[in-house]
C-alpha cells in the first residue's frame, strides 16, 4: 500500500529462473500482491516464483501482451488501485519500481512510464537497435499525437480504473506502444520519469535476437500506423 492505495504487480516471465528470484526478493514491501505470469517455462521459473511468495498463473499463448493480458485478468477479482508492470530479467531498478508507484499512488498522475534512455542505462543493457526503434518510435508519436515520450521501456505504473478504460488488445510486442498511444489519445495525465536499467541476468527473448527485433519492430511501426489510420 503507498499513500492508502493498493499496487497489484504483473511480471510477465519466460524462462527467467536465473534472475526472478532475486527480483522478487528485492521488490518493496509496499507491493500488496505480485502476479507473475509464466508462458510455458520449461525451467523452475513458475517453482521459484511461488516459493518467493509470488501468484502464478499461466498462459498458454505466447507473447508479451497475452502474458500482461493474463495478469489483468486475475487481478479484476480484487482490483487494487494501481498495477505495475515490470520484467522478470533483473533489469529493472526495485527503486525505480516504487518511485514510478507512487507517483500514481500518490496522485501525481494516473499513469507513469520509466524512461531508460533519459536515466543511467548501463553499457549494453540497450542494444543500438532498441535506441534506434525508440527514437524512430517515439519520434512518431510526437509528430502524430504531440505526446513527448522518450522511451518504450517496461517499467510502467498506471491507475486499474486507466488501464481499464485502455481497452488494451496487443498479444505480443505492441503492448507497451499501444498503452503509450492509447494515454495521448485518451489524454490521460502521464509523467515520463527517468529510471535505471541494467543488463538483463539471462538470455533475451525480445531485443537480444535478430528475429526478435525485427519482429517486434515490425510490431511497433504497425500499430502506430493502425491507430493512426483510425
Ligand atoms: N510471459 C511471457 N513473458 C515473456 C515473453 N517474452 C518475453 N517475456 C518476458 O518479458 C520480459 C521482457 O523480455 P526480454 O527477453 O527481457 O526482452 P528484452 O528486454 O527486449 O530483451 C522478460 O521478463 C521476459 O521473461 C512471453 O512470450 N511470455
Ligand atoms: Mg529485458
Amino acid at each position: 500500500m503507498i499513500a492508502g492505495h493498493t499496487i497489484g504487480v504483473i511480471i510477465p516471465a519466460l524462462n527467467e529462473e536465473q534472475s526472478i528470484g532475486s527480483v522478487l526478493e528485492a521488490l518493496p514491501a509496499a507491493f500488496d500482491i505480485v502476479v507473475v505470469v509464466d508462458n510455458g517455462s520449461t525451467d523452475a521459473t513458475a517453482r521459484i516464483a511461488s516459493s518467493k511468495g509470488a501468484r502464478v498463473v499461466h498462459e498458454s499463448e505466447r507473447g508479451y501482451g497475452a502474458a500482461c493480458l493474463r495478469g489483468i485478468a486475475e487481478l479484476a477479482s480484487n482490483p487494487p488501485d494501481v498495477v505495475l508492470f515490470m520484467d522478470a530479467d533483473a533489469s529493472d531498478h526495485p527503486d525505480d519500481a516504487l518511485h514510478v508507484s507512487t507517483y500514481v499512488a500518490s496522485g501525481q498522475c494516473d499513469f507513469c512510464i520509466g524512461s531508460r534512455t533519459r536515466g543511467d542505462h548501463e553499457r549494453g543493457s540497450l542494444t543500438p537497435v532498441q535506441h534506434f526503434g525508440n527514437w524512430l518510435s517515439t519520434t512518431l508519436i510526437r509528430w502524430i499525437w504531440k505526446a513527448p515520450y522518450t522511451d518504450l521501456g517496461p517499467l510502467r505504473a498506471l491507475r486499474y480504473t486507466t488501464l481499464c478504460a485502455m481497452n488494451m488488445e496487443d498479444r505480443t510486442w505492441g503492448w507497451t506502444i499501444e498503452m503509450q498511444i492509447k494515454a495521448a489519445m485518451l489524454n490521460v495525465q502521464t509523467l515520463e520519469i527517468p529510471v535505471r536499467y541494467r543488463v538483463r541476468i539471462g538470455t533475451s527473448k525480445i531485443s537480444g535476437t535478430v528475429m526478435g527485433s525485427i519482429k517486434a519492430g515490425t510490431k511497433i511501426i504497425a500499430t502506430i500506423a493502425k491507430y493512426a489510420l483510425r
